[in-house]
Order: C-alpha cells, then sequence, then structure tokens
C-alpha cells in the first residue's frame, strides 16, 4: 500500500468510445479497492472551456494558434490538482489530454507538430497513453458523429495521421487497442493493461511531458 497514483490518459478519434471506458474504467478500479477518478479535457466548466465550448461548436471563430494555446492553458489549469492527487495516491483516468491537442491542431495543416508540442511542454507525463483504434467507417456510424466542428471524416483522417506519428516518436509509452470491437471486448482489454500500471508506478516520481 501507499505510493503515488498512476496517470493514465485514453486518446484516439472523435466516438472511438474514450468516454466510455474512461467510466468503466474507473468503476473497475474503485471496485478492487483502488482510489480512482476521471479527468477530461478539454474542461468545458472553466472560463478557458467556456471559450473553447464555443468554438467547438463553430459559433466563435479563433486563430488557428490561439485555440491551440486555450487547449493548452485549460490542462495548465488543472496541472497543481493532478499534481497533488497523484501524490495523494489517487489514480487518474484522464479523457483526452496533449496528444489531442497535438493532433487536432497539426492536423489543420497551419502549424506543425513540434510547435504545437511546445506549450505542453512540463505538463505531468502520462505513465500510459491507451490509443483507442477505431476505423473511419465504425467511428461515423456512432451515436452523435458529425455535430462539432471537427467531426468530418477526411479532417478524422489527417488527426489519425498526426496521433500516429505522435506514436511513433514514443513507442514505449502508447498501447494501441482496437477500438472496433464490441464496448466489452474493449473494457477488458483496457483493464488489463490499466491494472498492471498502476500496480508499477507507486514507488516512480511523476515524469514531466516532452522535456
Ligand atoms: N480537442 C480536444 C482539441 O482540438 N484539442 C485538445 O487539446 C483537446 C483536449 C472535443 C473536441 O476537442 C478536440 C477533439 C474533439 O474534436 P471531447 O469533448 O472529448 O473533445 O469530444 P466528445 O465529442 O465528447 O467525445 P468523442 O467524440 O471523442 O467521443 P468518445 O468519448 O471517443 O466516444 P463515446 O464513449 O462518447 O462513444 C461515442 C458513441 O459510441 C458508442 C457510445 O455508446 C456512444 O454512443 N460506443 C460504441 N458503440 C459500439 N461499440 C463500441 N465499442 C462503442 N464504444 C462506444
Ligand atoms: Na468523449
Amino acid at each position: 500500500m501507499g505510493g503515488r497514483g498512476a496517470l493514465i490518459v485514453l486518446e484516439g478519434l472523435d466516438r472511438s468510445g474514450k468516454s466510455t471506458q474512461v467510466i468503466r474504467l474507473v468503476e473497475k478500479l474503485v471496485s478492487m479497492g483502488k482510489k480512482a477518478s476521471k479527468m477530461n479535457f478539454p474542461d468545458r466548466t472553466t472560463t478557458v472551456g467556456g471559450l473553447i465550448n464555443e468554438y467547438l461548436q463553430s459559433g466563435k471563430d479563433l486563430d488557428d494558434a490561439v485555440i491551440h494555446l486555450l487547449f493548452s492553458a485549460n490542462r495548465w489549469e488543472a496541472t497543481r490538482s493532478i499534481r497533488d492527487r497523484l501524490s495523494s495516491g489517487e489514480t487518474l483516468i484522464v479523457d483526452r489530454y496533449a496528444y489531442s491537442g497535438v493532433a487536432f491542431s497539426a492536423a489543420k495543416g497551419t502549424l506543425d507538430i513540434e510547435w504545437c508540442k511546445g506549450p505542453d511542454r512540463g505538463l505531468p507525463a502520462p505513465d500510459c497513453v491507451i490509443y483507442l483504434d477505431v476505423s473511419s467507417d465504425v467511428a461515423k456510424q456512432r451515436g452523435g458523429y458529425g455535430e462539432e466542428r471537427y467531426e468530418k471524416e477526411e479532417f478524422q483522417k489527417k488527426v489519425r495521421t498526426c496521433f500516429e506519428a505522435l506514436m511513433s516518436q514514443e513507442p514505449a509509452m502508447w498501447r494501441r487497442v482496437d477500438a472496433n470491437k464490441t464496448m466489452d471486448e474493449v473494457t477488458e482489454e483496457i483493464e488489463g493493461i490499466a491494472t498492471k500500471i498502476v500496480d508499477q508506478v507507486t514507488d516512480k516520481p511523476i515524469g514531466s511531458l516532452w522535456t
């Protein structure tokens, strides 16, 4: 017993099933007697998050660099809480993080990946990123697709290419899960990965992202 909690991030294209799986994973860890909670980015409840929400709902137009920096600021707002909670032994399961930040901004073609990584350098580093790999055909059949700014097939293909580039830069950090499978199959695979990570990190210092 004792030691810090794990920072586990779920990433993937829109409709890959991240929010569904984050909730299930937290429930599983809690049922195993672990202290665990979920977080999500963007956090639309803060002042910065409100601007992001307006932008995503296509109401507000912002320069590509400006919205990129707002998404990053929205993570920096949470860093003290993330560090404190991990240190107190709580595991955090996070629905999107800086990888979505880079992949969605770089996919626009106006900003390169290295520039996009800049503002998120120094955030608490995840212990593992679980990538829910969904095909475009499957994603677009799932509920709600097409309502927000980025939910267009051509754009999602570019986002996928950016995620692949980020994965190839840090292969040891990422675990790829086939998210075309049923919810229960995906849940089982994620639980296997996450429960091991939780047990492995207790004595490790919290890392610093991309530094
Ligand atoms: N963004 C985000 C940036 O540009 N920069 C950033 O820095 C960040 C953090 C909003 C947008 O912001 C962009 C990326 C996004 O375009 P969001 O609020 O996380 O980000 O997006 P949401 O619209 O809330 O969520 P997603 O579209 O990403 O969906 P999820 O969470 O991947 O999928 P989920 O779990 O809600 O499932 C979608 C549907 O599919 C079903 C579910 O029941 C649901 O109906 N489903 C399955 N059906 C069959 N089989 C399965 N295995 C299924 N899993 C889920
Ligand atoms: Na979601």
